[in-house]
């Protein structure tokens, strides 16, 4: 994938933000704006605390579900060896750790909304389906589920390198979702404002021009990285953000924005958080492998919201024409 395939695959709105901004004003919720601006919004207090209790109910059957090996994840995603020598969830035994929970950072458990339908339900939770729903012009699908315990300590990077498994690369987005309050002690998230609004050539090279990340990439290729993003934060001058949300709060992020998981303070608090990929249902529909290029293969079919389906463009345009209205008329009877 070249950077032009990606920049013609991104969403509708971006496009139109990007060349057409004053007509992108006039269609799109202020929500959006600030997305398609910063690559990043927040929802405060958003999600519905009794369904955040019920997830916490659930979580207490992690560990019984990892001894029986249902529960797949990964520990180390940067492959910190200093953190743990096994690599994935059911080796954990072997590092002496018995209940996954006392594990330190860098553990992350995949599709937890397989397992538990409160799971499944905050990541279809309306505040953030109805906001995907309008960057995407059609019904968002989850392309996987990630819940921490502790600080991911991921470096910097953007997802759509490494999520790539569905067919219009730029249709992708993220929610992270706090399952607590979280301290800036505990290795909180980390984000740069803008970063998403990549031109061509402004791209990785991972692979002859390529744009994706893979599993063969080598060594010297991926440390690459890290060194053409802290280049490219000092020459663009973004300054980073760091999240520390209450639990209740939302923040959806852009599929290219530079973000990732800082060191914890304070090895012994938890940073538990969800945190849920998402593309337009309509890519999924087109996918037969669950594999796109030279990404990685994925075993299980999508998942989409049940009250949704994906629309044709004019039915999209029609309802973001129709969103725009509604606000012109309520801002008419709140100025009246
Ligand atoms: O929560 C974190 O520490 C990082 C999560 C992340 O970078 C991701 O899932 O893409």
């Amino acid at each position: 994938m070249l950077p032009d395939q990606y920049l013609s695959s991104l969403t509708l709105a971006e496009r139109l933000y990007r060349h057409q901004p004053q007509i992108a004003e006039q269609i799109y919720s202020p929500e959006l704006l600030q997305f398609l601006r910063d690559g990043v919004v927040i929802f405060p207090q958003a999600l519905d605390l009794d369904l955040l209790d019920q997830v916490d109910a659930d979580l207490h059957d992690l560990p019984r579900l990892a001894r029986t090996s249902l529960l797949h994840g990964m520990i180390g995603i940067d492959g910190k060896a200093d953190h743990y020598e096994a690599r994935v969830l059911r080796n954990l035994p072997m590092l002496g750790v018995t209940d996954l929970r006392e594990a330190g950072p860098g553990l992350k458990l995949n599709d937890l909304h397989r397992y538990f339908d409160s799971a499944r339900a905050l990541a279809f939770a309306n505040p953030i389906i109805r906001f995907l729903d309008e960057l995407f012009g059609s019904a968002p699908a989850l392309i996987q589920s990630l819940t921490f315990w502790k600080s991911s300590e991921q470096s910097l990077h953007q997802d759509f390198s490494y999520v790539h498994h569905h067919s219009r690369l730029g249709h992708l987005a993220a929610a992270w979702i706090p399952l607590e309050d979280i301290s800036d002690q505990a290795g909180p998230l980390v984000y740069y404002k803008g970063s998403h609004l990549l031109e061509s050539h402004q791209f990785y090279d991972w692979h002859q021009g390529g744009i994706l990340a893979s599993r063969d990439t080598d060594a010297e290729t991926a440390a690459g990285y890290d060194h053409y993003l802290e280049t490219l934060i000092g020459e663009r001058g973004w300054t980073p953000s760091i999240y520390l949300p209450r639990r209740g709060d939302v923040l959806i992020w852009h599929g290219a924005l530079i973000h990732g998981g800082t060191a914890m303070g304070d090895p012994d608090l938890t940073r538990r958080s969800y945190v849920c990929h998402y593309t337009a249902a309509a890519n999924h529909r087109a996918m037969a492998q669950h594999r796109i290029g030279d990404g990685y293969d994925f075993s299980e079919p999508p998942s989409l919201p049940e009250t949704m389906r994906s629309r044709s463009l004019p039915s999209r345009l029609m309802s973001a024409a129709g969103r725009r209205l509604k606000q012109l008329i309520t801002g008419a009877r709140s100025h009246a």
